[in-house]
């Protein structure tokens, strides 16, 4: 088994490097696990309070759960991962059932901040984006898709994301194997990684 670990700041367009790199593999061959699933559960809280949760910091998300996934599917059994809502800013009831495969990637802003989660990694990748172009993405996002608006995506911005950028995302590049420049989109980089996931394949 092969675990790919890919961080990068919000916006710099994780989500799609790895689609790019999981369409051209069998898709009975790999699984695909974003950070975002495990946020911590905040169904406790009320609407309003969650609304003030730092979602940027560590300690917002779950390294536990994710590490025992990861060692479960290492161990060569299926786990159940949760589902997040990002309207609802929690967890939801269901969760879905994943088996393990040959290749699992793992993405998310904090995927490499995290030293014991690093060290489950064989292959760790960190997307460079620069903070327009990051921003843009990320104002477009929030308001298209995850029913926020233009005030609250900026403060938010301000108050949370790009600080907890600078302190935890930005720092945890240094630990990467390879960094994928991606202000504009990166085919070069993309079938290179595609690369050394084929030779291990074999
Ligand atoms: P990516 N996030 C939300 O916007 N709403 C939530 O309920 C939970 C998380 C954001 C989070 C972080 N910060 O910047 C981003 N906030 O999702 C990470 N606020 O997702 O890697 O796709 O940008
Ligand atoms: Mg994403």
């Amino acid at each position: 088994m092969l675990i790919i670990g890919i961080a990068g700041g919000t916006g710099c367009g994780k989500t799609t490097v790895v689609k790019q790199i999981v369409d051209e593999l069998p898709e009975n061959e790999v699984v695909v696990i974003s950070q975002d699933s495990y946020y911590n559960d905040l169904s406790h809280l009320t609407k309003e309070e969650r609304s003030k949760v730092n979602f940027d910091h560590p300690n917002s998300i779950d390294f536990d759960l994710l590490m025992h996934h990861l060692n479960e599917l290492r161990a060569g059994r299926s786990i159940n991962i949760p589902v997040y809502s990002f309207v609802e800013e929690t967890r939801l009831p269901e969760s879905i059932p994943t088996a393990p495969k040959k290749v699992v990637i793992v993405e998310g802003i904090l995927v490499l901040s995290n030293p014991a989660l690093r060290k489950l990694f064989d292959i760790k990748i960190y997307v460079h984006a620069d903070s327009d172009e990051r921003l843009i993405r990320r104002l477009q996002r929030d308001i298209r898709e995850r029913g926020h608006d233009l005030e609250k995506a900026l403060y938010r911005y301000q108050t949370a994301v790009k600080p907890m950028h600078n302190q935890f995302i930005e720092p945890s590049k240094e630990f990467a194997d390879i960094i994928i420049p991606n202000n504009h989109y990166n085919t070069v980089a993309v079938d290179m990684v595609r690369t050394i996931i084929n030779d291990k394949l074999i």
